[in-house]
């Protein structure tokens, strides 16, 4: 039940007319409903092994997988954590939760045993999917898992390596399709559970719900002229981790709902990738700014035929002017298109203009327009009220896509989705006259690493866990090739004198890789306003003064 808004928001929609939206359909059920259309195309291939399935494959062993899975004892409202590099098994465990109205939350297979274990927990997950390669990870003393197997933790194991305890993902995958239990899903069931860092503090459990999802591919593909508009023929290259949004929403559930093939690759390698894109035609290539960087400089690419390649969609951080034309020089022929998003709600801007097939102009730096079904306002970080075009301020939006809010915490979510219904975005950007959306600068404590997040918060709270460091705060620095890079400023406890290196180390030991401190700066104090909020903008400002 919203409130009403005040009468003078200025509120941006879509140009395109609304569309009528199944979001009343489980998520299954709407990624499949084409299926009879295309149920002999490809699905998804494999680039490591040239593995094919076709969609009523892929349809049938998402609910053999199911059946395999309620065999074990997943049911409606469970959560699954998937800690995999993309495979077809990520897909098949996904879709099959939403069968059983079970949820996923889906990890990094490179966060530490600790971090793991803090999703784990925070999730309420019942059953780890995973690959033998990360068990270990599971048994790590640094985390407090159950044991494996028996009355403890369930793990499933996707390749041939069977470790002791765990399961096989075979077993799954020759289960009795017809014996899915019947299942009510309410469209606010949640179905996937990601972590990710709010505005402030911690990264939390974001409940995405059947209605979310439904709503989000809805918005990108559905309806005459998408915003980006897959087709039955096309390739979609899915080099980008299926554990984030960005690849989870606009490349794998977009792709099985408009009947596109998923090229699968588990890891990127510049050489391996350009060989998968000319090897099987990818028309369409989803990439972040580091990736658009290795194909405008790689000298590889000029050996292979791209020529297949006819949209361009970069996402989850800003993407410049220059590489946007140095990599239209290298792909001529494709139009380029930026998508802005995030976990909360999946895109809210998709460059109509260079994706849709009703495209006009080429503005470099628009994040595009906001996608139907959809309001956006742009609301002055001071005083909340809305603001013109051409005026930057905090991006707000709201619609039937939006998160339902952050698991197990009302506080949180109240201060991210307010009484209106508007999701405040932590990100300051415009509309201009042509109702496309740039964003400027962000105002949240996000750091963003190759598009991945670093939450400031949680590293400056494993920096003072140590007992020579009285104070921390942790701020991006700018950096050409992962465009941000955390760093710290440190006031030593008295009489210490730890290094830098010993400062870089500590952390280092405790996160994935994307999280490590990159420059410890020593300072006396750190700056703070009446209240103890960090002044992370005069940390910012030094920072700009102060780095070589
Ligand atoms: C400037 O990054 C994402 C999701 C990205 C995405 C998803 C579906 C892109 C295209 C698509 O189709 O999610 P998070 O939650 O990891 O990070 C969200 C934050 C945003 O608040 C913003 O600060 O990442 C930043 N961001 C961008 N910034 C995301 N996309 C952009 C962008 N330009 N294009």
């Amino acid at each position: 039940t919203a409130g009403a808004d005040r009468d003078d928001t200025i509120i941006f929609r879509s140009g395109l007319p609304d569309i009528p939206i199944s979001n009343h359909l489980p998520l299954h059920t709407y990624c499949f409903e084409n299926l009879p259309s295309f149920s002999d195309h490809r699905c998804l291939i494999s680039g490591p092994t040239g593995q094919t399935f076709t969609f009523a494959e892929t349809h049938l062993l998402c609910r053999k997988t199911a059946a395999g899975l309620s065999k074990l004892g997943v049911k409606r409202g469970d959560v699954i954590l998937i800690l995999l590099q993309n495979s077809p098994e990520f897909v098949f465990t996904f879709m099959a939760a939403s069968f059983l109205g079970a949820a996923t939350t889906t990890a990094n297979p490179f966060f530490t045993p600790s971090e793991i274990y803090k999703q784990f927990k925070a999730s309420g997950a019942k059953l780890v999917v995973t690959q033998s390669l990360y068990v270990d990870k599971l048994r790590d003393v640094s985390a407090s898992f159950p044991p494996i197997g028996g009355d403890g933790l369930t793990v499933i194991t996707t390749d041939e390596n069977l470790l002791e305890g765990c399961l096989s993902f075979s077993t799954l995958l020759n289960s009795d399709e017809t014996e899915i239990p019947r299942v009510t899903i309410d469209q606010d069931d949640a179905v996937a559970m990601p972590f990710s860092s709010g505005t402030t503090g911690l990264p939390k459990g974001v409940v995405l719900t059947h209605k979310s999802l439904v709503s989000s591919v809805a918005q990108q593909v559905d309806g005459e002229n998408p915003n980006l508009h897959l087709k039955p023929d096309d390739v979609v290259l899915c080099v980008l981790p299926m554990f984030h949004i960005f690849s989870l929403n606009s490349v794998l559930l977009c792709s099985l709902r408009a009947g596109s093939a998923v090229l699968i690759m588990p890891k990127f390698e510049i050489g391996a990738m350009l060989e998968l894109i000319e090897r099987h035609k990818v028309t369409v290539a989803a990439v972040v700014p580091p990736l658009v960087l290795a194909l405008a400089k790689s000298p590889m690419v000029g050996k292979y035929d791209l020529s297949s390649i006819r949209i361009v969609l970069s996402g989850a951080a800003p993407l410049g002017k220059e590489l946007e034309q140095a990599l239209h020089r290298r792909l001529p022929h494709a139009v380029f298109g930026q998508g802005y998003g995030m976990w909360k709600f999946g895109p809210i801007f998709v460059n109509v203009r260079l994706c849709s097939e009703a495209a006009g102009g080429d503005k470099s730096g628009s994040c595009g327009m906001v996608v139907r079904n959809a309001e956006l306002k742009v609301i002055d970080p001071e005083t909340g009220l809305s603001l013109g075009r051409n005026k930057p301020g905090e991006i707000c939006i709201r619609g039937p896509q939006i998160m339902k809010g952050y698991l197990n915490d009302p506080e949180a979510t109240a201060s991210t989705i307010d009484v209106e219904g508007w999701l405040h975005t932590g990100d300051i950007g415009y509309v201009d006259d042509d109702d496309e959306v740039f964003i400027v600068d962000r105002m949240k404590e996000l750091i963003k690493f190759k598009g991945f997040q670093v939450p400031p918060a949680e590293l400056e709270a494993l920096l003072i866990s140590h007992s020579s460091i009285a104070d921390a705060a942790v701020v991006p620095q700018k950096d050409d090739v992962a465009e941000e890079v955390p760093v710290a400023f440190v006031v030593r406890a008295k009489d210490s004198d730890i290094s830098e290196e010993a400062i870089k180390e500590f952390i280092a030991k405790q996160v994935v890789f994307y999280k490590r401190l990159h420059r410890v700066y020593f300072i006396n104090a750190i700056p703070k306003s009446p209240s103890g909020k960090i002044l992370r903008k005069d940390l910012r400002a030094k920072l700009a003064t102060t780095s070589s």
